[in-house]
């Protein structure tokens, strides 16, 4: 299986390896704490994550049927004999089936979008929520956030985790926070002119469409007060990072995480920016062939796979991440004892990242179904023409309800519109094409075309 694209692997070699452009400053002791007391209270907490997990059904069942228990988690490597947890087995025990606290210790829901149009629904408690601010505000304080910094919030806030996950790293802090969420290109340029914002919190191709509407405004992007950003939640490239920063005028941190496993906050840069520090207290990380789940040599990729350690009403264990990268436990010069993984090269599935939605080719698919008169015949075109994500499906029309009334063409070409943009939550333009004109393929269809791939941008 091939892991990642050439041109992601030629980009880590061009790398640029700056050092402490700014003081560095540590949010936790336990950043640094010694490795082997590390490890220690990782062991502790895996028995009582085992012993916790005992209330949920899919769990029991697992540790039923391979005898394991609390007491024979003797050794960190008998997280090898855990079972595995896939989106597939959340999505079987929709919607909140793994729970392991009791509902009324649940203290807010967040969500990711699935195959089936429905997201996949994670649950926190008070505790949860505390220990998630924490996270965050570690790799924002590793990437230079200080409390008298004003931060521009521009992730959507609601089931995403993106928005009130920084919003509470940020508090947690102290600074002052200006909560934008997305959107409205214009008004969030004005909020970051007239409020004075020195630090920028989005997806790295937001970041650019800032940059690119500043500039069609007549604004040179780089005299706005922004002094660093901290971008994530999709895949981007060092040379993105070198375009956003030249054009912007900061310095560019990356951060990653995933819903399932807490949300922002798994991982993020220092201010060496050799790779993301992972939470290692909270969180063990594998890096397993996706097709053996046997670990690989060190320092190759492999899928990410993640046991939450600490987290109450959710915790998971050995969840496949499906995101293809490189881990580095090399010491780092900004002192924090933790593992590294470097940028996210590939995923092991066809999920898309579009303008920081997770969609998946079949949610499409499913859109379509609902509308009588096209064909499963389809094809999703990808493209970054400027800094934001496009989206055109090309729809094959049954010969039957092809028409040339161009009224019937048109209200057919909305009725889809709509569905695409209920199942999605994306906006993605729609080209209903003749009978017969999309390419057939013997095997896999070929759903989907990624400009940006090619391109080199993820
Ligand atoms: O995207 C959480 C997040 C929000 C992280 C904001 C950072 C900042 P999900 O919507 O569940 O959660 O999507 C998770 O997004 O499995 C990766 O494929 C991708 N992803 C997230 N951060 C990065 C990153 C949030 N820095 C999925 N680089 C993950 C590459 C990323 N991919």
């Amino acid at each position: 299986m091939r892991l990642w694209p050439e041109s992601s692997a030629r980009a880590e070699s061009e790398k640029p390896r700056m050092k402490f452009p700014f003081e560095n400053r540590i949010w936790d002791q336990a950043e640094i704490m010694p490795v082997a007391d590390r490890r220690q209270l990782q062991l502790q907490r895996l028995a009582e994550l085992v012993a916790r997990l005992g209330s949920v059904p899919f769990y029991k069942q697992a540790f039923a049927r391979t005898g394991l228990g609390p007491e024979k988690i003797k050794s960190l490597d008998d997280l090898r004999r855990l079972p595995i947890t896939t989106k597939a087995d959340l999505r079987e025990h929709y919607p909140l089936g793994f729970l392991a606290v009791p509902r009324e210790k649940v203290a807010r829901i967040h969500g990711s979008s699935g195959t089936t149009g429905k997201p996949t629904f994670v649950a926190y408690t008070a505790g949860d929520l505390e220990t998630w601010a924490q996270l965050c505000a570690r790799f924002l304080v590793a990437g230079g956030l200080q409390p008298e910094h004003t931060v521009h919030i521009a992730f959507g806030y609601g089931l995403f985790t993106g928005g009130f996950g920084l919003h509470y790293g940020v508090e947690r802090v102290g600074a002052a926070i200006v909560p934008a969420a997305s959107g409205n290109t214009p008004r969030q340029l004005m909020l970051i002119q007239d409020l004075g914002a020195q630090v920028l919190v989005c997806t790295p191709s937001y970041a650019l469409q800032i940059a690119e509407t500043a500039r069609s405004t007549g604004l040179d992007p780089a005299k706005l007060p922004l002094e660093f950003g901290h971008f994530g939640g999709e895949p981007w490239t060092e040379d993105m990072r070198l375009q956003i920063e030249r054009e912007l005028g900061i310095l560019a941190f990356n951060n990653y995480g995933l819903s399932e496993v807490i949300g922002p906050g798994v991982s993020g840069e220092c201010a060496a920016r050799t790779g993301m520090h992972i939470q290692e207290d909270h969180f063990i990380v594998e890096c397993l062939d996706p097709d053996t789940l046997q670990p690989v040599e060190p320092g190759q990729p492999g899928e990410l796979v993640f046991t939450t350690l600490t987290k109450e009403a959710f915790p998971l264990i050995r969840y496949r991440t499906r995101d293809i990268a490189r881990l580095d436990d090399s010491p780092c010069p900004c002192g924090r004892t933790t593992a590294r993984m470097d940028r996210v090269i590939g995923r092991t599935d066809d999920m898309l990242i579009i303008r920081g939605v997770n969609v998946f080719p079949s949610q499409v698919e499913e859109a379509l179904l609902r509308v009588e008169g096209t064909a499963p015949h389809y094809l999703i075109e990808v493209d970054r023409p400027g800094a934001m994500d496009e989206v055109t499906v090309h729809v094959e029309i049954r010969p039957q309800d092809f028409s040339d009334k161009m009224s019937q063409m048109q209200s057919l070409r909305e009725q889809i519109d709509r569905e695409v943009h209920a199942v999605t939550g994306l906006r993605m333009q729609i080209k209903l094409v003749e009978p017969q004109t999309l390419e057939r393929s013997a095997g896999k269809a070929k759903r989907v075309i990624d400009h940006r791939r090619e391109k080199g941008l993820i």
